[in-house]
């Protein structure tokens, strides 16, 4: 199956909640114009399929500006509602970029689940297949079925995993990838880390001291802070954000599980109420299920609109 027929059957749940919730609003159709009364009912709407208040504003202060060229039908206001999400998640599209630094280092934070490891194995994949010197990290020390699943992801692309004892310092043992890493002159290193929310100092303390000793061997290391959510959690990947950008200083996200997930509006809302990039976006388990954020493609999947 193409990217673009994932992306499309992957978000069906959510496409089903957008759209759905337009349905039952009567005086939506058959008429040349929307009636104020539907508008307000259909922002209601794409807040309760997670879009968040300022985007079905925005949303709705297009159609109430939209000049109609007859009766609205259901495609003309797919169409409509896929132009404005576009706009609203244009801003967000902006491809990880790697810069000239020698390494360049990606640290991977989130919270237990969110899809870390996964990311992790999936971005060496990527970048190995690009002729990439890529070094793995495995700085989630504290489950030891952390540090194989980073193993077998490695194996599996020839990428070189480092890694050590469970319950070692995590953030000795990034500053050891790191210093390999510029030693043996890798492209790039990824480093994955742990998500204990549930104990958010240590936590905290965790990320900090991480990014903390990079910093002694690269002043711009970590290069990119990124953040990986679950796609299915909704509202709460925004109070996620939150908490991480005051403990890391994210620079970028990525959201997986985006295939099955009802609630892949909230990547709307996330683009809309924090303006990070929004660098790639998982709707499954294989390498090639992450992809670059395009928010075209996002935008026409999220109302149900077959890929063009
Ligand atoms: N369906 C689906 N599953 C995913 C995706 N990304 C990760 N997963 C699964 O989610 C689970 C948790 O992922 P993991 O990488 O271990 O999360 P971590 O705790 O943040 O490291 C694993 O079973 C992954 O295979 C995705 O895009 N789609
Ligand atoms: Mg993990």
């Amino acid at each position: 199956m193409s990217w673009l027929k994932k992306l499309t059957s992957g978000l069906k749940k959510s496409s089903d909640a957008v759209t759905a919730s337009l349905s039952g609003i009567s005086g939506l159709f058959g008429k040349p114009k929307i009636d104020a009364g539907s508008i307000e009912e259909l922002e209601e709407a794409l807040i309760t399929a997670d879009l968040g208040v300022r985007a079905a504003t925005d949303i709705a202060d297009s159609l109430r500006s939209r000049k109609w060229s007859g009766p609205v039908d259901a495609d003309q206001l797919r169409a409509a509602l896929a132009e404005s999400l576009t706009e609203i998640l244009a801003d967000a599209e902006a491809p990880l970029e790697i810069s000239a630094a020698r390494p360049h280092v990606i640290l991977l934070a989130g919270v237990n689940g969110s899809g870390k490891t996964t990311t992790a194995g999936k971005l060496a994949a990527r970048y190995a297949g690009q002729g990439k010197k890529v070094i793995l990290a495995a700085a989630d020390t504290f489950r030891a079925a952390a540090i194989e699943q980073l193993d077998r992801w490695g194996a599996r692309s020839g990428v070189e995993v480092v890694a050590g004892e469970r319950g070692g310092d995590a953030a000795a043992l990034a500053y050891q990838a790191l210093e390999k890493a510029q030693r043996e002159q890798a492209d790039i290193l990824i480093i994955d880390t742990a998500g204990r929310l549930q104990n958010r100092a240590e936590l905290m303390e965790e990320l900090a001291k991480i990014i903390r000793v990079l910093g002694k061997l690269d002043a711009e290391a970590p290069h990119d802070r990124v953040l990986v959510l679950d796609g299915t959690v909704g509202q709460n990947a925004l109070a996620q954000l939150r908490i991480f950008q005051e403990i890391a200083g994210v620079t970028g996200l990525i959201i997986t599980k985006l295939d099955g997930s009802a609630k892949g509006g909230v990547v709307v809302a996330l683009a809309r109420e924090f303006g990070l990039p929004l660098h790639l976006v998982g709707v499954g388990e294989a390498a090639e299920d992450l992809q670059d954020f395009n928010a075209r493609d996002y935008a026409r999947a999220l109302v149900g609109l077959d890929p063009a």
